[in-house]
């Protein structure tokens, strides 16, 4: 893999977002289904606002308006998408804003471990510092070189190739840096807290010490 740094914006890369390949238990997806819980929020980009509270480094809070987030540094990123009701998309090309960016915009307190990610409704989902930075994890505005669809998280939907997609909240609005773990919405109603679908981590029963904080 190479050093993120050093690639253009908007260079198309796989990397480690897509194997082509089906995890344990997943079967393959004809065309793109929508999946979510409760209705798809209205977009009003006069009050939308992308925002990064918690534990900053020196207690900063950051945000960005809609057009000052569209503007900051674009890149592609072709990724699987796993749904743990079984069904996986193989190979799409997502567009947006590496959380690497965000993370050197808004910079975390060393202590920070987990993120919460924050999207309409209150819905959330936690992650490792270590998966919300990986590489390959986006803040997706376009998929397949066209805007997201409403349905499918429009203006912004959180892309983490390597975790199951619950783990990529749509029509999120912030990130809250956190120093000890907390779970999130599906993640407090009987899903996995790492949600690892190579591993099939599927289930919160299924998780061993150490994954995750106690029900
Ligand atoms: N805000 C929000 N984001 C969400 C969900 C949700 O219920 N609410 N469901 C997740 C789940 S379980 C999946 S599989 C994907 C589905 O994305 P899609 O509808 O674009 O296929 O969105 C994820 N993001
Ligand atoms: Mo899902």
């Amino acid at each position: 893999m190479g050093q993120p740094a050093e690639r253009e914006s908007g260079e198309r890369t796989a990397g480690e977002g897509a194997r082509f390949e089906l995890p344990p238990g997943q079967r393959l997806q004809r065309g793109w289904p929508v999946t979510h819980y409760g209705p798809v929020p209205r977009f009003r980009p006069e009050r939308w606002d992308f925002r990064v509270f918690g534990a900053t480094a020196g207690g900063d809070k950051h945000s960005w308006k809609h057009e000052e987030f569209t503007a900051l540094p674009y890149r592609s990123v072709v990724a699987d998408l796993h749904c743990v009701t079984k069904f996986s998309m193989l190979g799409a090309e997502w567009g947006g804003v590496p959380a690497r960016t965000i993370l050197e915009l808004a910079p975390p307190a060393p202590e920070v471990t987990h993120v919460m990610v924050w999207a309409e409704y209150g819905f959330s989902s936690n992650l490792r510092l270590a998966d919300f930075s990986s590489e390959q994890s986006l803040f997706a505005t376009h998929k397949d070189g066209e805007l997201l669809t409403a349905e499918h998280g429009f203006p912004l939907r959180l892309v983490v190739p390597h975790l199951y997609a619950w783990k990529g909240p749509k029509w999120v609005r912030g990130v809250e840096y956190m120093t000890t773990d907390r779970r999130g919405f599906w993640e407090e109603r009987g899903y996995h807290n790492v949600g690892d679908p190579w591993r099939e981590q599927r289930y919160s029963y299924q998780e061993e010490p150490g994954e995750g904080p106690e029900l």
